[in-house]
């Protein structure tokens, strides 16, 4: 039988570089050769407050971009959390067997009970249980995701196993995929953190969906670090990040680049490379504007039913086991 990879992404916004390759690029790739469940997470969303307006819309776009980046809706199941029922049913269960100590220990939920202080909710210390159900309700094996969610797949592991000692072989144990070279791009603005949607400021990150002018703003204000050198260096943590995203929106090697901006400054770099961006993004802009609504509904429809028949068989199973 094929492998299973699960990934998702929380519909808070239009994504950016840093989810695109640091993600949904590596989903692009593993999906010719496992069997493929991407969810967009709403119920995450809920942790941080929402306006349901925005969140719909944000919902939509989301799921159009995953077709849009290339994700296959045959081979894959596509779906959105909320519409299976049985994620928020086996988060619970979870819930019962994780111990608080362990969720302390999370970095995103310390990094975000700081960042919204005025609204600390359980659901926000509760976010890896739910996590958990996604992956664990498909028998996941691989789980694709930037740097910053492995603790959250560690914590699946420990949940799963601790499952199968208590009540007998249950879960698949999940492992995390990450992929080094792009696991985490930083902001813009401030190279020392990663590039993040909920960033204070617009100008930290490329989003999926900005127009060329907005992308040469952007990359001319970008941060850079002293010198005048176009060159890789762990030193240098704002240059190497754009020469990264050049990288990977071109397709050239580090080294390439390096070589095509020896004696030449930041001017020409930065000009250069907001066209490779726009050159990147513009194929796939037309892509996300093409895709009909009812298109769209189908797909979710049809993923919705697929991942149902799964997960109920799943949560059957577990519940058989614990008694209800
Ligand atoms: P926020 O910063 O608002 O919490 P986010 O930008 O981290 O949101 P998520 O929806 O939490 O977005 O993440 C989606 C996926 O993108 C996850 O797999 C995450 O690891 C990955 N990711 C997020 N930011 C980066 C980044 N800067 N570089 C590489 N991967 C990233
Ligand atoms: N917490 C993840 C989104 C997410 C996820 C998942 C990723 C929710 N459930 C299951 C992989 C597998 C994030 O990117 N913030």
């Amino acid at each position: 039988m094929q492998k299973k990879i699960f990934s998702a992404m929380q519909p808070t916004g239009i994504i950016h570089l840093g989810n695109y390759f640091g993600a949904m690029n590596n989903w692009l790739s593993l999906q010719k050769e496992y069997a493929g469940i991407f969810s967009i997470v709403d119920l995450h969303a809920l942790t941080i407050p929402q306006k349901p307006e925005e969140l719909r819309t944000n919902i939509r776009n989301l799921a159009k971009l995953y077709l849009a980046a290339g994700l296959d809706p045959q081979k894959n199941i596509i779906f959105r959390q909320s519409q299976v029922h049985e994620h928020a049913e086996l988060a619970w269960i979870l819930t019962c067997i994780t111990p608080i100590s362990e969720l302390e220990r999370m970095t995103q939920y310390k990094d975000k009970a700081k960042q919204h202080k005025e609204n600390i909710n359980a659901g926000l210390f509760t976010y890896p249980c739910l996590m958990a159900a996604d992956i664990l309700l498909y028998d996941t094996n691989i789980v694709p995701v930037g740097e910053d969610q492995k603790q959250h797949v560690e914590l699946a592991r420990t949940i799963a196993n601790k499952f199968n000692n208590l009540y007998g072989e249950t879960f698949v144990v999940p492992e995390a995929m990450i992929n080094k070279e792009t696991a985490r791009l930083r902001g813009l603005d401030n190279p020392e953190k990663k590039m993040s949607k909920s960033a204070p400021s617009e100008y930290n990150f490329i989003s999926l969906m900005n127009k060329p002018d907005l992308i040469r703003k952007k990359i001319q204000k970008a941060v850079t670090d002293s010198g005048t050198e176009i060159k890789f260096s762990p030193e240098r943590p704002a240059i190497s990040n754009l020469l990264m995203i050049y990288h990977l929106v071109s397709g050239n090697s580090i080294k390439e680049i390096e070589g095509e901006f020896e004696n030449k400054g930041y001017g020409d770099f930065k000009k250069e490379l907001a066209e490779r961006i726009i050159e990147f993004l513009t194929p796939l802009q037309e892509r996300f504007e093409a895709i009909d609504d009812n298109e769209l509904d189908q797909v979710l429809e049809n993923g919705k039913q697929r991942a149902e028949t799964l997960a109920k068989k799943k949560l059957k199973e577990v519940k058989d086991k614990i008694g209800l």
